[in-house]
């Protein structure tokens, strides 16, 4: 420990090379480390290095990573705002980052010094660590993809901004009594953040309601819109560093802030209510994440935060614009539309040009087309965003018009093609007339979007045939498919250090950043030495996730245990319910004497999901696993050889400590319901093997890994089509399979409800008469893949040689790849050198 604990006071005069305020021990020695955590924790924090407790310490540690970055950050800016180069707006109502600390010494290159620097402290790195709670400002894939996007921007020297909202509260924690779900506040900024800037000086009023007019303008006829209430939007801004590239990108946040002058105005004008209702409405904007990943519920503040954070970007790229002249637009960005939410602005930008810069309608149309590209992230009809024309009317009577007015020239353009074809017509319109007059966002996007791109192979696939068939007839070089991928500093280097050092050490560096070069592994798989370290790493894993789990929860795998894990959102379409009935067969089995527990492969089955706290069936399925799970790893006659374990609220840093423990991934969605999935590229990489249908990217994943070291099963989508047309009645597939009818036949008898069989009645119910997502039409094809798993798992040798191929064989699914694809085929835009 630093003998004397307040730090001495900064040296004076040396100035930065890039003139910004001298900075103090710049942390790029171990012993310029310590003092400038002293510093933080002494001018920062207020404490002095005895006095502190563990946040204080997180927070001074964080603060000298921080620093150490800000002068490439401030540089980076600069060199943003000077070049030419395109700039990569993404917009995305989410971004589910995970933590922040450990990821962004790994991008400084600095773990090792601060590692060392900490130990000179006598502090405990991974101590800190643990204090972190995670920015939870997504829902599930679609923003763990943001996060993943940002990543490799930045790591391959993209200008890139990602604009989003800062929500106060993340998604929710998930807590569980009695086995149910029960959600708590995620209030993740009460210690305050270590990693954000506000900058109110660049705050952009948003404005809301009103009514539009027209007016008279030296002879030309233009419309305005008078809104009736406002609020500010304040940028904070978080780093985005390249990895140990010298390179940190932005992400812009907005936080909503109430706006007195405008109110004042608005009060002065004597609308009492419209002022009252701005100031509680105001700051109410960016509080919450909406929990729902499925479901649109068409809520007004959901449009309004939508129209807020964009608005706030729009402006915000506006100001910079060389001369305010709009026409370079299209040369200086992009934005990238993260799914539907960010749609509006579409309407805003036709707004900002026609109403505000005054350009010609055609001559605005023209350019925002070339601004916009839209990514579609689901398949599910009831997930495409629909907004009522009287809700938007009221929030957005301009942007209205304007939408109304795109349509009735797309429309025309319809017209032209395929003459007075009112079915046609119909189907195209952005306005949907049933059950209400509504704004179809995603063929708003479509239509306005220079492309459109789905999530993998068989998504876009399906988008272009079934979900927009007659815009892409209409538009057929719109569509283009870009897989998603996952970033591996975070997902492989960061979760899984054992794993990086053995590839390190087989193919030496720089695979980190160019993954296809994991194919190098491929020899090594027939290597007996390789495969044992492999083996070894994977079983250190699992001892890391046991000591995770038994702090976090009290749970334990047991020794020797296959770890089977599915983690993902609750819904039913990805068939949490499927995996279940797995489990009750297997005890079942046991428990009735037809199968000795001896024979049967130990197994620890590890669930991690949350669902949207409003869906009902959804919350049940989650009771049900954790009701099974009781009953299964209490019951003696199990031998201790199955185990069922739903640690609560699976989050990014859960992920990462399970998914490189993880033997079998399972990616069991039914065949056209699931767009692409990026846990399954995850376990993949860290060497799990897939239990999966053909289904989003499982289709991608299983033609590079190869057949025979994936378990395929299940209905294809064309299957899945023709059995629907037949008619599909589960209650035949429950009647015609014993294991099936035995299974369920022990949830509806109350064995896992204390006896009580109307528990769980309305799952039963709902597998043998709606089972909309045909659990029971792929069970026999499920079990017999899993038996297809236990054989393939005794023998040891075969199965890591399996996983090391999976790892070999994904470096496609680098998110560094999908942004060399946007770049190319999207984007048109180049790394800033
Ligand atoms: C949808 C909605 C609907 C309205 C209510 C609020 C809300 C919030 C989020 C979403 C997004 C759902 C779409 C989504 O997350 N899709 C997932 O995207 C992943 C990345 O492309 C992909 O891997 C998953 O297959 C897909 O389900």
């Amino acid at each position: 420990m630093p003998e004397n604990d307040i730090t001495p006071a900064p040296a004076t005069g040396a100035t930065h090379p890039l003139a910004l305020a001298p900075v103090a021990g710049p942390a790029s020695s171990v012993d310029g480390f310590v003092r400038q955590f002293l510093r933080n924790l002494n001018y920062e924090r207020g404490v002095t290095l005895s006095a502190s407790n563990v946040a204080d310490r997180y927070f001074a540690f964080a603060m000298t990573v921080r620093d150490y970055l800000m002068a490439r950050w401030l540089e980076d800016l600069r060199r943003q705002l000077a070049s030419k180069a395109k700039v990569v707006c993404y917009l995305s109502a989410e971004y589910l980052l995970g933590r922040q600390l450990d990821n962004n010494l790994l991008a400084s290159g600095l773990t090792d010094i601060a590692t060392e620097a900490m130990a000179a402290c006598g502090i405990d790195i991974y101590e800190l660590r643990e204090q972190e709670v995670e920015p939870g400002l997504g829902n599930g894939g679609l923003g763990r993809l943001a996060a993943c996007f940002i990543d490799s921007l930045a790591t391959m020297g993209v200008a890139n901004v990602g604009y989003g909202i800062r929500y106060e509260y993340g998604i929710f924690r998930q807590t569980f009594e009695d086995g149910q779900q029960v959600e708590q506040p995620d209030s993740w900024l009460t210690m305050g953040s270590p990693w954000e800037f506000p900058h109110p000086e660049f705050a952009q009023d948003v404005r809301f309601g009103g009514h539009t007019e027209t007016y008279d303008d030296d002879g030309v006829t233009r419309s305005r819109w008078i809104p009736a209430w406002g609020v500010k939007a304040v940028p904070y801004n978080y780093m985005v560093p390249g990895y140990l590239n010298g390179r940190v990108n932005t992400l812009r946040l907005w936080r909503a802030k109430a706006t007195n002058a405008f109110d004042l105005r608005i009060f002065n004008s004597g609308d009492f209510e419209e002022a009252v209702r701005s100031q509680t409405y105001a700051e109410n904007i960016s509080q919450v994440l909406y929990p729902e990943d499925s479901t649109p519920q068409g809520k007004e503040l959901r449009l309004q935060q939508q129209y807020f954070f964009v608005a706030a970007s729009i402006a915000d790229v506006v100001r910079l614009l060389p001369n305010g002249d709009p026409s370079t637009l299209p040369d200086r960005v992009i934005f990238q539309l993260n799914d539907t939410h960010p749609v509006i602005a579409v309407p805003e930008l036709m707004r900002v040009l026609v109403d505000d810069m005054h350009l010609e309608w055609d001559a605005a149309w023209e350019i925002t087309q070339k601004c916009f590209a839209y990514t579609c992230h689901t398949l599910l009809p009831e997930a495409l965003e629909v907004w009522s024309v009287e809700l938007l009317g009221r929030l957005l009577p301009r942007h209205l018009e304007i939408i109304y007015r795109i349509n009735e020239e797309f429309l025309d353009r319809v017209r032209e093609r395929y003459g007075d074809d009112l079915m046609r017509l119909r189907d195209m319109s952005i306005i949907a007339e049933f059950p209400e007059r509504s704004v179809r966002m995603a063929y708003l996007a479509t239509i306005a979007g220079a492309k459109v791109n789905g999530v993998a192979e068989l998504h876009s696939q399906l988008l272009r045939d079934k979900v927009l068939p007659q815009f892409s007839e209409f538009f057929p070089d719109k569509f283009i498919n870009v897989t998603n991928g996952i970033t591996p500093r975070r997902f492989i280097k960061l979760a899984n250090p054992g794993l990086s050092d053995l590839i390190t050490e087989a193919i030496g560096t720089g695979w980190l950043t160019d993954l296809e070069r994991l194919r190098e592994l491929e020899s090594y798989a027939e290597n007996p030495d390789f495969r044992t370290a492999f083996a070894e790493v994977k079983a250190a894993n699992k001892r890391h996730l046991n000591d995770v789990l038994r702090a976090r929860d009290g749970f334990e795998i047991a020794d020797g245990h296959m770890v089977d894990v599915m983690v993902k959102r609750l819904h039913e379409y990805k068939r949490q319910m499927l995996k279940l009935l797995h489990i009750v067969t297997l005890y079942e089995g046991i428990t009735s004497g037809r199968v000795a527990a001896a024979d049967v492969t130990p197994r620890t089955f590890v669930f991690g999901a949350k669902a949207a706290p409003g869906y009902v069936m959804a919350k049940r399925i989650i009771h049900l696993i954790n009701a099974v799970g009781k009953v299964v790893n209490a019951d003696p006659r199990v031998e201790g050889r199955l185990g069922v374990l739903f640690p609560p609220n699976y989050n990014v840093t859960l992920a990462e400590r399970l998914i490189p423990a993880a033997d079998l991934s399972e990616q069991i969605s039914l065949a056209g319901k699931e767009a692409s999935g990026t846990g399954n590229m995850k376990f993949a990489l860290n060497g799990a093997l897939t239990i999966g249908t053909d289904d989003g990217a499982n289709v991608e994943i299983r033609e590079l890994v190869g057949d025979d070291h994936f378990f395929l099963f299940g209905q294809s989508e064309p299957e899945v089509e023709a059995l629907w047309a037949r008619g599909y009645r589960p209650a035949d597939f429950y009647q015609a399979d014993d294991s099936l009818r035995r299974a369920i036949d022990l949830i509806a008898s109350g064995a896992f409800s204390g006896g009580d069989a109307s528990v769980f009645e309305p799952i039963v119910s709902n597998l043998l008469y709606d089972d909309r997502f045909m659990v029971l039409a792929d069970y026999s094809s499920y079990l017999q893949a899993q038996e297809r798993v236990d054989a393939a798992y005794a023998d040891t040798e075969s199965w890591t040689r399996s996983a090391i191929l999976n790892v070999a064989r994904t470096g496609y699914f680098s998110s560094d790849r999908s942004m060399r694809d946007y770049l190319d085929r999207i984007w048109r835009a180049e790394p800033v050198r």
